[in-house]
C-alpha cells in the first residue's frame, strides 16, 4: 500500500468526522419518466362567437398556468342543417390527430367556464369527466351518469369505445350514449370533487336547428347493439376549411343531415 510510508503533513488541520446521515439530503423525492401529456381541447361550434371570446379569455391563463402542452380546435358546423354536436366532436378528434401527435382529448361546450383553475384539462387512468358541479343545476350533478358539458380521454380510452355516435342530431341523448359506451366497455368516470369541479355556464336560449332530438330516448336504449358500428371507425364529413388562428384553429366542416 502506497499510503503507508506517508506522514501526514504537520500543518494541515485534521478534518472533521462526517454526521452519520448527511445534512445535505431533503427526503423524499418526485421521480417520473412519463413526458407531459399533449392535450387537444375540442369545442363543438356554430354560431356563437359571443361565447367563443368569453371561453378563450378564461381558459388560455388557465390553461397555461396548469402548465399543459395544448391545442384549441374550434370545430364549425357549415350550413343550417340541423346541429350534430358528438359527430363534430369525431371530427374535432380526427382533425386534431393531423395536427399533431395527440395522446389527450378534452371535449368541451363553447359556454362552459371553469371556476377552480385546479380542474386540471387533461387526462386520467379512466375517462373523466369534469363539469361535476354546475351553476345551472344548483352545482351538484344532475344524475349519477351525467356526463355532459366537458370531459376528458385519453387516446385509447377514445379508441376503445369507437369514438362517440355521429347518428344523434339535434338536442340531447349524446352525452348518455358516450356514458353507455364507457360503461359497456368496463370503464369507470374519474371525477374532480364538488368543489373543485365547479363551474359557470353562459346564459343561453335553445339554438335554432337544436331542438330536442325526439329519438334521442331510443336511441340510448341501444347503444350497445350500435356502437360497434357507429363511431370513429364510420365517421364521414367533408372538410370547408382550416383555418389557423393565434388562439385556437377553427376547421369549418360539413356533417352532412339527418
Ligand atoms: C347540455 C350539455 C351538453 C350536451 C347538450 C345536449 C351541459 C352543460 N351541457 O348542454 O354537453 O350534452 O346538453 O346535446 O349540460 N352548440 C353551438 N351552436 C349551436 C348549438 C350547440 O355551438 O347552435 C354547441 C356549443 O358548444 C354548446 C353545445 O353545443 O355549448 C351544447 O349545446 P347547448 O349549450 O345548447 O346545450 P345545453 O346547454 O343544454
Ligand atoms: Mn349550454
Amino acid at each position: 500500500d502506497p499510503g503507508e510510508n506517508k506522514e501526514p503533513d504537520p500543518g494541515e488541520k485534521e478534518l472533521q468526522k462526517c454526521q452519520e446521515t448527511s445534512p445535505l439530503l431533503v427526503g423524499p423525492l418526485r421521480v417520473e419518466f412519463s413526458s407531459p401529456q399533449k392535450v387537444a381541447i375540442i369545442i363543438p361550434f356554430r354560431n356563437r362567437e359571443e361565447h367563443l371570446k368569453y371561453w378563450l379569455y378564461y381558459l388560455h391563463p388557465i390553461l397555461q398556468r396548469q402548465q399543459l402542452d395544448y391545442g384549441v380546435y374550434v370545430i364549425n358546423q357549415d350550413g343550417d342543417a340541423t346541429f350534430n354536436r358528438a359527430k363534430l366532436l369525431n371530427v374535432g378528434y380526427t382533425e386534431a390527430l393531423k395536427e399533431y401527435d395527440y395522446d389527450c382529448f378534452v371535449f368541451s361546450d363553447v359556454d362552459l367556464i371553469p371556476m377552480d383553475d385546479r380542474n386540471t384539462y387533461r387526462c386520467f387512468s379512466q375517462p373523466r369527466h369534469l363539469s361535476v358541479s354546475m351553476d345551472k343545476f344548483g352545482f351538484r350533478l344532475p344524475y349519477n351518469q351525467y356526463f355532459g358539458g366537458v370531459s376528458s380521454m385519453s387516446k385509447d380510452q377514445f379508441l376503445k369505445i369507437n369514438g362517440f355516435p355521429n347518428n344523434y342530431w339535434g338536442w340531447g341523448g349524446e352525452d348518455d350514449d358516450i356514458f353507455n359506451r364507457l360503461s359497456s366497455k368496463g370503464m369507470s368516470i374519474s371525477r374532480p370533487s364538488g368543489d373543485i369541479g365547479k363551474c359557470r355556464m353562459i346564459r343561453h336560449e335553445r339554438d335554432k336547428k337544436n331542438e330536442p332530438n325526439p329519438q334521442r330516448f331510443n336511441r340510448i336504449a341501444h347503444t350497445r347493439e350500435t356502437m360497434s358500428s357507429d363511431g370513429i371507425s364510420s365517421l364521414s364529413y367533408s372538410l370547408v376549411k382550416t383555418e389557423k388562428l393565434d388562439l385556437y384553429t377553427r376547421i369549418t366542416v360539413d356533417v352532412g343531415r339527418p
